[in-house]
């Protein structure tokens, strides 16, 4: 079987493009003029495709190369009848290049003048586009009143195979757009009438190839000569020589993301996998749209990348990243009837983290009470004597308090890990869980230690509510050193609340029930107040851990303690 050099073509005016994609492996065997690889310039993508059938040996370019005419893109082990002429090494670009030197250069009819009317007004029209029919318009970069710069896009169209910008010729504003979305167009199709217009280049004028071309092929269209080249050594006129795109039908690759050019390049430059990102464009066309609101739910932690879930097991849903079973996979309308509804931004968001949180930390919950039937007598009757004050008082603002003295006697649980580090923070910032109808948000109540009972209780009812409201900002739900989670208005007696990482530690508060107490002589009633503490253990012995609920227990059962 014999070798054959599958090389770039004829590819018009373009010095270099880049490969953006690899249609082919080694070992897969190709037909005759199957698309081998993606190339792009900034305004147009097209597909090589190989002149002959084989089995791919080599492949010799790699992602990001730039290629030109005459480069080396695949060796094949020619197959049966293929084999011929057309096999031979180099044959393509032989091909291409008497093709080209055969026919006028592309360039020239392409930078022919606009045409002025009477009126001033100057009219764009499609440019020649070589053998392409009624391609479609799949997006337009301007709208009436634009200033159009010359060699601004106006829109991209589509075939089948390639796809390509159409700029235009003159410079002014943007009067009539003759063309929309999903219109079909070809050469000398009116697209735009511009005002105020200057002429093109100074070499437009001398450029007009004949008359005919001089009144439909008005604009400058680099995209005509970006159209996928021909590989075929009968190129028989200019146009086809220029523009036939030189693909089998049904020979395109399943699966590869279908976007325009410049969505392409605007997905490279931010650095977006584009065939992770879903298509809204007509027939699941990725539109720029979809590429910032991919980028944004990544930021915002909505949504991971595939590299990032590979990297980031405690992210992974399936648990296949930590080694796991994968999550089963169950028909619950096999069982009965269900209903399907998406989870909300904030639950999502806030399942991640709590996910990371719970698996990568080694977190240990200590429950115990604390006797507070001193301290809710105190409260109530501090309401009853700020009545018209309209602050309310809680039990979760002296809880917060008493967990800032509990935090200056033992620091580490002001900390955070940073590598083998440990970061004390000299404030006392305390975030608190609130329920809110869109999921659980942590406002933040900073300097607790600067700040008296009435004054945190006023603003957690404030921040509260804005949670409640949608409406806190990321400030006021970051910088926490130590966070409570209350339950207490709700119910229950214990739970394992999740340490919201970086910090290291977080109380739970459960409701407060009166109980039988022994004094030493007998079974008292006491307003006793059930705790959960979950420390991280790399950073908190479970001794500190006790030591720091009997401290809090202390604080709680006689606030006095706070003064001395
Ligand atoms: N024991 C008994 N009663 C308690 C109590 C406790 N530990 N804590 C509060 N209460 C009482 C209050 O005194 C109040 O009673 P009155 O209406 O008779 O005055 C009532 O419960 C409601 O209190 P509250 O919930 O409005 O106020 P709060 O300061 O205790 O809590 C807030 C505020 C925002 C933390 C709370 O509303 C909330 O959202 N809690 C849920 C937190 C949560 O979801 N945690 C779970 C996180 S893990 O998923």
């Amino acid at each position: 079987m014999a070798l054959v050099e599958v090389k770039v073509p004829d590819i018009g005016d373009f010095d270099e493009v880049a490969v953006i994609e690899l249609l082919v492996k080694v070992g897969d065997t190709v037909k005759a003029e199957q698309s081998l690889i993606t190339v792009e310039s900034d305004k147009a993508s097209m597909e090589i495709p190989s002149s002959t059938a084989g089995v791919v040996k080599e492949l010799k370019v790699a992602l990001g190369d730039k290629v030109k005419e005459g480069s080396l893109v695949v060796v094949l082990e020619a197959q049966g009848a293929a084999a011929p002429a057309a096999a031979a090494p180099a044959a393509p670009a032989v091909s291409a290049a008497a093709a080209s030197s055969a026919a006028p250069t592309p360039a020239p009819v392409a930078s022919a003048a606009p045409v002025a009317a009477a009126t001033g007004s100057i009219e764009i029209h499609v440019p020649d586009i070589g053998d392409f029919k009624d391609v479609a318009v799949i997006e337009v970069f301007v709208k009436p009143g634009d200033a159009i710069k010359v060699e601004q896009s106006l829109i991209t169209v589509e075939s089948d195979k390639a796809s390509m910008e159409i700029p235009s010729s003159a410079a002014g504003v943007l009067k009539e757009l003759k063309v929309k979305v999903g219109d079909t167009v070809n050469i000398g199709d009116l697209l735009a009438v511009l005002e105020g217009a200057v002429a093109a280049t100074a070499a437009a004028s001398t450029a007009v190839a004949s008359s005919a071309a001089a009144s439909v092929a008005t604009s400058a269209p680099s995209a005509a000569n970006l159209v996928a080249p021909s590989a075929s050594a009968s190129a028989p006129s200019a146009v086809a020589a220029v523009a036939t795109p030189a693909h089998a039908p049904g020979s395109a690759p399943v699966g590869l993301p279908h976007a325009s050019p410049s969505v392409r390049k605007f997905a490279r430059e931010l650095g977006v996998p584009l065939d992770e990102v879903k298509g809204n464009g007509p027939k699941g066309r990725i539109t720029q749209d979809d590429v910032q609101a991919f980028t944004k739910a990544v930021m915002s932690g909505a949504a991971q990348t595939k590299a990032q879930a590979a990297k980031a097991p405690a992210g992974a849903a399936d648990g296949a990243g930590l080694g796991l079973i994968p999550w089963p996979k169950v028909d619950f309308a096999k069982f009965g009837p269900i209903e399907r509804k998406e989870m909300g931004r904030i639950k999502k968001i806030s399942g991640a983290n709590l996910l990371r949180n719970a698996v990568m930390i080694p977190a240990v919950t200590n429950h115990d009470d604390a006797d507070i039937t001193d301290l809710e007598a105190f409260r109530v009757s501090t309401n009853k004597e700020n009545e018209k004050s309209g602050v309310k008082v809680t039990m979760l603002a002296f809880l917060i308090k008493a967990c800032v003295a509990a935090l200056k006697k033992y620091p580490e649980f002001n900390s955070s890990l940073d590598g083998d580090a440990l970061v004390y923070k000299n404030y006392w910032h305390i975030g608190f869980a609130a329920d809110t109808p869109n999921g659980l948000m942590v406002p933040v109540i900073r300097d607790c230690d600067k700040k008296g009972v009435l004054q945190i209780s006023q603003e957690m009812s404030e921040l509260a509510k804005k949670a409640r409201d949608g409406k806190l900002g990321p400030a006021e739900m970051s910088g926490a050193t130590f966070t409570i989670s209350s339950l207490g208005g709700i119910g229950g007696k214990y739970f394992t609340p999740i340490i919201n990482a970086p910090e290291v530690a977080i109380l739970g508060v459960c409701k407060s029930t009166m109980e039988p107490v022994w004094d030493g002589k007998q079974f008292v009633p006491r307003l006793m107040l059930p705790l959960s503490l979950t420390w991280d253990h790399r950073v908190i012995d479970g001794a500190a851990a006790a030591r720091f609920n009997a401290f809090l227990g202390q604080i709680l059962s006689d606030f006095r303690r706070l003064l001395l």
